[in-house]
């Protein structure tokens, strides 16, 4: 054997064959090392190819079979690795391991998502987004999944197939893709009152998050806690990012979804590794029985939340993602996760939709990933206490076992361990995981709890919480989707249920569609007015930050821009904590005005104003004369001022603004007042810009 220099560490730390100064000897799947990987076995230069030729066989073969169902909903998606750390000990509420102690931590991995749409879709289109957390805690792994909506569209997870056959392409045509404004799903709301609320928040902002930094994230359930003592105490589960809430405007939704469509995969990926690791607080709703029958709809209940003014959210730990995954699909794709997958001290509560969904995650797992030892996965394999063995039980066999257990207990009970053999593990009575004894009773029905019966107040309560820019938005979203649907009497469905939310809104999306309103559709119970809670907003609200930490200003140059400004407001921009990307007609070398050469972090056609925060614009005259003629350039500088962001210029590119209708405003300012500026969008300039219901 060749010594160690003949030795070189492969990705995984393991070490090969070095066949030249740099590579690893490539060999097949059976390890046997490869004279040429160019050209297939032939007999004679220009024969046919024989049939013997393992090498191409083998590796075209596994090329033949390298996809995997995706998955049925939310098969886009991204995920990290990361760290969750408790901040403050909830060792009196529940006994689950990752609370007990403040600035423990635990590893994480997040996986955010759309939908709809299909694993090649696009990044932002209006969907919820998905917010699973797999929690590799000492006693097990916890699986969070959430979304970024508190709620969801239906009450009783029988339901779910419906819903998705409805919301997905149509089954006739195979489209839309990733899109909600179409016939199906607009009937299938319309018919399903319960949907209301949600659809609400669907037409919201909240479905247009700038990137997953910039969204809150919820466990939507209500769960339990349950202490040392056996002691339940009701938990709904809130994420609030640090970076606060920012979504897109929808004219910007989708021209960043024709520029990018990778664009919050890709804004994940450069913020991990520029080291602006995202991060959210983890925030719990507290409450025993008590409350949840003193309020006017039921905790079990999933379209309903319970308003942050009427039960404060307490923050008890951190969540921060810090790892971009090494391979996408050995990870990302590969990664399964299951809301029945819990650790002692957390429960499930009785809500329809929940229960429904402890049997789905592990059931389409095995689809998916084709084998019941998924689990074996290492993206999926728990961790376990330090250097404990992760799990131990009598399960065997099945396709793509890993293990190689020893000795014959396969069995339990058994006494093995009396003739001095393995005699495997046995059960923790003690320790182990205990479903907390609830008490229940009543006959078997196939029913809906009358105590779920309406489906308006919360969605006259969103709708009345909100900034009347973010109901401009809803009205507008509302009218854009159901502008869609073909079917009339589906939409004159939809208007006759806004009318019981609220008589404005549903006025305004009639108005919008130039259609008369139709009578208000029957209520199953009383709308009551529920005070509003502004904790609702994105815009506007608590969680808007004006900031330009972790955010992106894009400056506008070309030949000519004055070196020493550029360089004055990269400076602040950074100092700010925001990140600049010059952006230039070419990007090669733009000659600056100290006949330096800058090279260009984008050229100006690969790089929209729709994908950066901010906009800067910093030209010579000569150069601005020229980029006024310029479609590219005109539409980078109107796209920025008609999605309300700050736009700082130097006076060499006021015929640029001119040209682009740049009109002044708190938001259009010299460069000096532009870092400051650029912290936040200007939502008064909206009306100026365009019409909305
Ligand atoms: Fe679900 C995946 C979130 C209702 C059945 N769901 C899935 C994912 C998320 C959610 C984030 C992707 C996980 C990943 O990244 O791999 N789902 C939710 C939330 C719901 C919800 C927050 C309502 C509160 N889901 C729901 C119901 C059912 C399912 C009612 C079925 C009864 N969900 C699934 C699934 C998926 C899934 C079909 C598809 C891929 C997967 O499980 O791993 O089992």
């Amino acid at each position: 054997m060749s010594d160690s220099t003949d030795r070189i560490t492969g990705h995984g730390g393991e070490t090969h064959q070095r066949t030249d100064a740099d590579h690893p000897v490539l060999t097949t799947n059976h390890g046997v090392p490869v004279s040429d990987n160019q050209n297939q076995l032939k007999a004679g230069q220009r024969g046919p190819v024989l049939l013997e030729d393992e090498v191409y066989r083998e590796k075209i073969n596994h090329f033949d079979h390298e996809r995997i169902p995706e998955r049925i909903v939310h098969a886009r998606g991204t995920g990290a690795h990361g760290y969750f750390e408790c901040t403050q000990s909830l060792s009196d509420i529940t006994r689950a391991d990752l609370f007990q102690k403040k600035g423990q931590r635990t590893d994480v991995f997040v996986r955010f998502s759309t939908v709809a749409g299909g694993a090649g879709s696009v990044d932002n289109p209006r969907d919820v987004r998905g917010f699973a957390v797999k929690f590799y805690t000492r006693e097990g792994n916890w699986d969070l999944v959430g979304n970024n909506i508190p709620i969801f569209f239906i009450q009783d997870a029988i339901k779910f197939p419906d819903l998705i056959h409805a919301a997905k392409m149509e089954a006739d045509r195979g489209y839309p893709q990733a899109a909600t404004a179409h016939d199906t799903f607009w009937d299938f709301i319309s018919l399903m009152p319960e949907t209301t609320h949600m659809a609400m928040w669907i037409m919201s902002d909240r479905t247009l998050p700038r990137s997953f930094a910039t969204m809150e994230g919820f466990g939507i359930h209500t769960f339990r806690f349950v202490n040392g003592e056996g002691k339940s105490t009701f938990v709904k589960f809130h994420w609030k990012p640090k970076a606060g809430l920012a979504s897109t405007i929808w004219d910007e939704t989708v021209k960043v979804a024709g520029a990018d469509p990778d664009f919050q995969r890709r804004d994940l990926f450069e913020r991990i590794g520029r080291g602006d690791f995202p991060e959210w607080e983890l925030g719990v709703q507290l409450f025993d029985e008590e409350f949840a029958n003193s309020q006017p709809y039921d905790v079990l209940d999933a379209t309903k939340i319970i308003p942050e003014e009427v039960l404060p959210v307490r923050i008890v730990g951190k969540l921060v993602l810090d790892r971009y995954p090494d391979n996408f699909f050995a990870e990302t794709e590969q990664v399964a996760f299951c809301p029945s997958h819990i650790v002692p001290g957390i429960d499930h509560s009785n809500d329809p939709l929940l229960q429904g969904r402890l049997f789905s995650y592990q059931d389409t797992q095995i689809k998916r990933l084709g084998t019941t030892n998924w689990h074996q996965l290492p993206i999926n394999q728990a961790k376990g206490r330090e250097g404990g063995c992760p799990y131990l039980n009598m399960q065997r066999d099945g396709h793509m076992q890993m293990q190689l257990p020893k000795g014959r207990a396969n069995y339990e009970p058994n006494s093995l361990h009396l003739a001095g053999e393995i005699g495997g593990p046995r059960e923790d009575p003690e320790n182990g995981f205990k479903t907390f004894p609830s008490e229940e009773q009543g006959q078997k029905l196939r029913i809906r709890p009358e105590s779920f019966a309406d489906h308006y107040s919360q969605a006259r309560l969103f709708w009345r919480s909100m900034d009347p820019a973010e109901q401009a938005h809803i009205a507008s979203a509302f009218v854009f989707e159901l502008s869609k649907v073909s079917l009339e009497h589906v939409r004159l469905a939809t208007m006759a249920n806004l009318r019981n939310v609220d008589e404005a809104l549903a006025k305004r999306v009639a108005d919008g569609l130039a259609m008369d309103l139709p009578d208000a559709s029957p209520t199953s119970a009383p709308v009551i007015d529920m005070e509003p809670s502004p904790a609702l907003r994105v815009v506007r609200g608590p969680l808007e930050k004006h900031t330009l930490e972790g955010r992106t200003v894009g400056i506008l140059l070309a030949d000519g821009s004055d070196a020493g400004d550029l360089q004055k407001l990269r400076d602040a921009v950074k100092k700010a904590g925001g990140r600049s990307i010059t952006i230039a007609p070419k990007v090669g070398a733009v000659p600056l005005s100290d006949g330096t050469k800058l090279k260009a972090d984008a050229q100006l056609f690969g790089q929209p104003s729709v994908t950066v925060d901010a906009c800067a614009v910093l030209l010579a005259e000569e150069a601005c004369a020229k980029l006024v003629k310029e479609g590219a350039a005109v539409q980078w500088v109107m796209d920025a001022f008609g999605h309300l962001k700050a736009i700082g210029h130097n006076p060499g590119a006021q015929a640029l603004l001119d040209k682009a209708g740049v009109e002044p405003d708190d938001g259009v300012v010299e460069l000096g007042a532009f870092v400051k500026a650029a912290t936040k969008r200007y939502w008064d300039r909206e009306p100026k810009v365009r019409t909305l219901a």
